[in-house]
């Protein structure tokens, strides 16, 4: 059972609310893709800065290729859970008052339905040359064999994935739609992150300081939750769902 306060009911309730969602790695775990920095996670085996950055990736360009094809693999394999199909519901719901802003690579909230998608990290499945900038066609990814060399097709430049990587800027577009949407919600949600990445973990302060009633939901206790307005404990997949029906339309 998911007590969710009076508060929040009214707030999803209510005919004008807008709603901003950040969703982390948590939100996939259900659908199987392990998450960065819980026990068995991505981080266990090797350090961001020894992966998820251009320094080690120009120092290791097949380690680090390697390491996401390996999760590009694990990905093709999944499918979205009941938490990515409740916020497409939710959208649904609150048409065009409505952003769900992610740092997920991994694309299943498209997979689930969601439209109005901020992917503030980038796209797992999308490559681009770093010489001539050039991406590379997704049947090439496809069609890549383990231990084939990543290399574009018109320079022969390293192909790497688009996604940000540490130390990079966020996508100047997208990060700044993120923001508005932070500063202008009633209801911001955030969901599955540890919060441990910025500038993206910055954004429920920002809802927060902007008005906003602040919901976080996670299992976990985060590096802010003493700093949200109401915290759901428990996995994503189960809390929205519940969530949900507090919607008029779900009763
Ligand atoms: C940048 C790559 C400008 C893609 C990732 C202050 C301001 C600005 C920057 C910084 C700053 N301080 C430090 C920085 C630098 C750095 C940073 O934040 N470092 C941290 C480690 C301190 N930030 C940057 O470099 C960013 N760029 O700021 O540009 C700039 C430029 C130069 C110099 C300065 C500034 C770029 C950040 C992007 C890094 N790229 N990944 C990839 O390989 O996937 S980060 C990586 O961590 C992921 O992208 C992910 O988005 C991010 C956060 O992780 P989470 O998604 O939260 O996942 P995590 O495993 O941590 O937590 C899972 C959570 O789920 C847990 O809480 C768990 O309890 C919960 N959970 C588990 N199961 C469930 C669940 N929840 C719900 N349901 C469940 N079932």
């Amino acid at each position: 059972m998911v007590n969710v306060s009076e508060r929040l009911k009214e707030l999803l309730a209510g005919r004008s609310t807008r709603v901003c969602v950040l969703t982390g790695a948590g939100v996939s775990a259900e659908s199987g893709v392990p998450t960065f920095r819980d026990k068995d996670g991505l981080w266990q085996k090797f350090r961001p800065e020894e992966l998820a950055n251009m320094k080690a990736f120009l120092a290791n360009p097949k380690l680090v290729w390697d390491w996401y094809e390996h999760r590009r693999k694990v990905i093709r394999d999944v499918k979205p859970n009941a938490g990515h199909e409740a916020l497409a519901r939710m959208e649904a719901h609150f048409t065009g008052r409505f952003t769900l802003v992610t740092q997920n690579v991994d694309g299943l909230h498209a997979r689930a339905g969601s439209k109005n998608i901020l992917e503030v990290h980038g796209n797992i499945m999308r490559s681009f040359c770093v010489s001539c900038e050039k991406f590379a066609d997704e049947n090439f990814l496809l069609n890549l064999r383990e231990g084939d060399k990543a290399e574009c097709g018109d320079c022969g430049g390293l192909l790497r994935p688009d996604v940000v990587w540490f130390g990079e800027m966020l996508p100047a577009k997208v990060w700044q739609k993120s923001v508005e949407a932070a500063e202008s919600c009633d209801l911001f949600f955030t969901i599955g992150t540890s919060a441990a990445v910025y500038p993206a973990a910055g954004l429920p302060m920002v809802a927060g300081e902007n008005g906003a009633y602040v919901v976080e939901i996670n299992p976990q206790e985060t590096e802010i939750s003493s700093h949200v307005d109401e915290c759901l404990r428990g996995p994503s997949a189960v809390v929205l769902p519940e969530v949900l029906k507090h919607l008029p339309m779900e009763n």
